[in-house]
């Protein structure tokens, strides 16, 4: 028989390339959906469009992961054998503008799914979005599931609710349940507010004339960056184990938001010049031009400056590794965006 999956977050970047690898794996798949006032499907409409077949295999229902009785019902009614709970506020910074709601949905959001499994059906297996930002403010060389926690931001906590929780049920109810512990991953449909697109649609943008300068915040954070193709296959591998683990995927490289910058403007052939003498440091391209500006607009109350993870445990255990490197990724991610202003782009 079919095995079925209930995604939460599906219309984000994970969820949308989880959705297509479970369908691709022959999975009935069920995801949850906020009512918007514009259409928030833009990610899995290719489902729909490309696939006649997902129609009878693909399936979304609205609820909210803070509204407990709209979950109970979708569970109780799609009987899932597996659950991946992808939905979050995961915007780091807007979890300081938003505390409150960010542990509503991040944390308690988690619970609500965990009990509906512990009181309706424990057979469920259980995923949790774990992210690399629970380290916070730990300055190990690279962090593993041994590396003890130190969150830096509303986001971090309510993960960290959530990745005790998660343990907690496995212990106490004998619940299939596992953390996913994720470095960043990043793709072409990664949100935009997010610094690798923001970086990168600014910078197509600027090459083509549609757009005139960049502002950034910390330029000298490191992140630990992959692809979220690679990573989701790495939740489905954690959810086919015997046993019930955590597990860190990361690429175990990392490297600044300003190489990141500097790798984008190199594929692009960007001339750009640092100037890091001011207190907000900028760049200029090959007239003299402003391109990008540094501004406290983007600085957060309290930064995680360095995330490198070490996933030697997921690649023993469950035999992952990340089939894209840093600069396939920027070049899927550059590819994607000039495809998308490529109409545009005629006019200039
Ligand atoms: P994302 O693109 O921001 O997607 C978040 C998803 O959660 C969207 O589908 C969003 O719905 C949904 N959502 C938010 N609040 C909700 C609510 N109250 N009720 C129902 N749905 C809600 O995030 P992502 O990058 O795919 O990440 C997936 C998960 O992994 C998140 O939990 C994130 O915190 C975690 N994570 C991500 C990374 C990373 O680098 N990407 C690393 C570690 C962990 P709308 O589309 O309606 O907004
Ligand atoms: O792209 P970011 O917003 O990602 P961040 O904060 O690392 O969080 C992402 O990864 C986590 C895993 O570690 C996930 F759990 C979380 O859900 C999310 O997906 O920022 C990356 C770095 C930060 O240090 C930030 O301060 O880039 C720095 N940055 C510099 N300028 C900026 C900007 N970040 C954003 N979003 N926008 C900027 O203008």
């Amino acid at each position: 028989m079919k095995k079925c999956a209930f995604i939460t977050g599906i219309t984000g970047q994970d969820g949308s390339y989880l959705a297509k690898f479970l369908l691709k794996k022959g999975y009935k798949v069920h995801g949850l959906k906020r009512r918007a006032s514009l259409i928030n499907t833009q990610r899995i409409d290719d489902i729909y469009e490309d696939n006649f077949q997902s129609r009878k295999k693909f399936f979304l229902h609205h609820g909210d992961m803070t509204d407990a009785s709209s979950l109970q019902s979708i569970i109780e009614k799609i009987k899932p054998d597996e659950i991946y709970n992808l939905a979050a506020q995961s915007h780091v910074a807007v979890s300081f503008e938003q505390p409150e709601y960010t542990a509503n949905t991040t944390a308690l959001g988690t619970l609500r799914l965990l009990e509906i499994i512990r009181q309706t059906n424990r057979k469920i297996k259980f995923y949790q979005a774990g992210t690399s930002e629970l380290y916070g403010g730990i300055y190990k060389k690279k962090q593993n599931e041994k590396t003890p926690f130190h969150p830096r931001s509303p986001y971090a906590i309510a993960k960290l609710y959530s990745h005790w929780l998660t343990k907690n049920y496995r212990d106490a109810y004998g619940i299939f349940a596992c953390n996913g512990i994720l470095f960043n991953h990043e793709s072409p449909l990664r949100g935009e507010t997010f610094v690798t697109k923001k970086i990168v649609s600014a910078l197509v943008k600027i090459k083509y004339g549609m757009q005139k300068k960049l502002y950034l915040g910390n330029i000298y954070s490191r992140r630990d960056w992959g692809h979220a193709k690679d990573y989701v296959e790495a939740m489905w591998l954690m959810m086919q184990k015997k046993k019930p683990e955590d597990f860190v995927i990361s690429t175990g490289k990392q490297i600044s938001v300003k190489k990141f910058v500097n790798l984008v403007c190199d594929v692009l052939k960007i001339d750009i010049y640092w100037n890091e003498k001011n207190k907000f440091p900028y760049a200029t391209d090959s007239k003299n031009k402003v391109i990008i500006q540094t501004s406290s607009k983007y600085f957060r109350p309290t930064e995680v400056n360095t995330l490198v993870g070490d996933s030697k445990k997921a690649r023993k255990i469950l035999k992952w590794k990340p089939k894209y490197d840093l600069r396939k990724l920027v070049n899927e991610m550059i590819d994607y965006e000039i495809y998308l202003h490529k109409n545009v782009k005629k006019k200039f």
